[in-house]
């Protein structure tokens, strides 16, 4: 057996259940798989995809707190510290109830590759809970995020470990952490990031995400002589990354005509109402059943659907594995033109290689979404010269971190002799520079 089929078989062997952390491991494995079996023995002998695939610590703790009814509740809390081979631990939390030890693992991975492709010093991390923010009142999830950050401070640090949000967290939790870490080290310090703009917070890092997934887009498209003006676009999830995403789509020209919830979705043919989205999930935190009260000729479905949507572009932006093979088929046989990750894997690996064999342009989220990440670092670099930067230079430099990606992807996957497979070329990028790291630091 090679050396790569090996250490794959064992990473299954020793984390059972944990199949979208099996899923992760697979896809990057098979991209470098050209890279390693060029220098096979000397790779072996160093353990390199052992210790790429070992975290440096996984930590996991009780989450105890009091509901609005005085009712003790408890939830488990975890952080994965991945590798910290090119820059401190850097990745979400998520809270949502789904979350499990292989869910943290697999993103934690993904982060290693997406931040170093950023080309800021960032390792990467990530962390959550199977805490559920929907429903609960702000006092209740200020109780949770208190409790959890009791735990998780004594890992975390501005040059150390720092955590920002994900599914599940947005302003409102990671304002809460940050107060009581502040409380706890006594340091107030640029632990978190996606901080609100009143204490240490970038301009244009709650944009970041969907703005760069389509920026990349963009360039990916510009590229192949295609102007995403006049395109239309099919997105899922209606949270942080959607939104944004539909609004840089709209602002370029484009028209994105989908969003979806975890209960159903909506198709608004004139184009979704930005403003209207925002209202209803940022504000009011309620479903998407509401919209068609701001916009009558809209359509809402129950359950999935968004992918039947004749379109151009297509960007998932909900969760893991949420584009599967019928859906890959649908969308190519619809004339789709390029299939850009906004959230982290929801495209399944049969559905990828559907797409990516039938002319439909792909780029995976760990090079797509990390325009979230990489403001993270902006915030990062801000926060330590305690400065603030406008919001049109923190942009600028968004747009020039994506477009740097999409070349940066582009040329490794033309270098390995697979042009166009911008998956291989992510990560065989990504792993580059991690790789050098680790081996110019030692076995450590
Ligand atoms: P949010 O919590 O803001 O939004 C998630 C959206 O996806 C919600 O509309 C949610 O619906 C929907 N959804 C549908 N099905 C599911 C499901 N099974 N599990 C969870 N959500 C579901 O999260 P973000 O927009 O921040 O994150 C979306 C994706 O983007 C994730 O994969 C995340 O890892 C990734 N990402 C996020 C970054 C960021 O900066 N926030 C950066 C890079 C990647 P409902 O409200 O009904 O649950
Ligand atoms: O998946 C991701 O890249 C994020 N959730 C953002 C991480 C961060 O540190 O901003």
């Amino acid at each position: 057996m090679s050396y790569i089929d090996d250490v794959l078989a064992k990473v299954i062997e020793k984390n059972p259940s944990e199949p979208e952390f099996h899923q992760a491991v697979t896809e990057v494995f098979e991209s470098i798989r050209p890279m390693i079996e060029a220098n096979e023995e000397f790779y072996k002998r160093e353990a390199i995809l052992e210790r790429l695939t070992e975290p440096d610590r996984m930590i996991k703790f009780r989450v105890p707190w009091v509901d609005d009814k005085g009712q003790v509740q408890v939830n488990m809390g975890m952080r994965v510290e991945f590798n910290n081979s090119i820059g401190p631990y850097k990745g979400g939390l998520r809270f949502h109830p789904s979350v499990n030890q292989g869910i943290i693992k697999f993103l934690g991975f993904e982060q290693i590759f997406k931040n170093s492709l950023t080309g800021l010093p960032i390792g990467g991390g990530k962390g959550g809970s199977d805490f559920d923010p929907k429903g609960k009142s702000d006092r209740e999830v200020m109780a949770f995020c208190q409790s959890f950050m009791s735990e998780l401070y004594k890992y975390i640090g501005a040059d150390r470990d720092v955590p920002a949000g994900d599914i599940g967290v947005g302003g409102r939790e990671i304002g809460y952490l940050f107060g009581q870490y502040k409380k706890l080290s006594g340091n107030y310090e640029g632990v978190l990031t996606g901080k609100g703009l009143s204490y240490g917070g970038s301009l244009a890092r709650t944009e970041a995400t969907g703005y760069g997934a389509i920026y990349i887009a963009e360039e990916l498209f510009k590229d192949h002589g295609i102007d995403i003006a006049g395109k239309t676009v099919v997105v899922s999830g209606a949270g942080n990354v959607a939104i944004y995403a539909i609004e840089k789509a709209q602002q370029l020209g484009a028209k994105a005509v989908t969003c979806s919830d975890s209960t159903g979705w909506v198709y608004d043919p004139e184009g979704i109402d930005v403003e209207a989205l925002k209202e209803i999930k940022e504000v009011n935190r309620a479903r998407l059943t509401e919209y068609k009260k701001y916009r009558p000729n809209s359509e809402y479905h129950e359950g999935r659907g968004v992918w039947q949507i004749k379109c151009d572009l297509a960007v998932p932006c909900a969760t893991q594995n949420e584009l599967f093979l019928e859906d890959a088929k649908q969308l190519a046989a619809n004339g789709c033109l390029a299939v850009v990750e906004g959230a982290n894997m929801p495209t399944t690996i049969d559905a990828t290689k559907y797409l990516q064999e039938n002319g439909v342009y792909f780029i995976p989220g760990k090079a797509s979404n990390a325009g979230g990440v990489a403001v993270s670092a902006l915030e990062m670099s801000q926060n330590s010269e305690r400065l603030s930067w406008t919001f049109e230079e923190v942009d600028s430099r968004l747009q020039t971190i994506m477009v740097d990606i999409y070349h940066n992807i582009d040329n490794a996957a033309k270098r390995y002799d697979c042009e166009g497979d911008y998956v291989a070329g992510a990560n065989l990028a990504g792993f580059e520079k991690v790789l050098n790291a680790m081996l110019a630091q030692g076995v450590c």
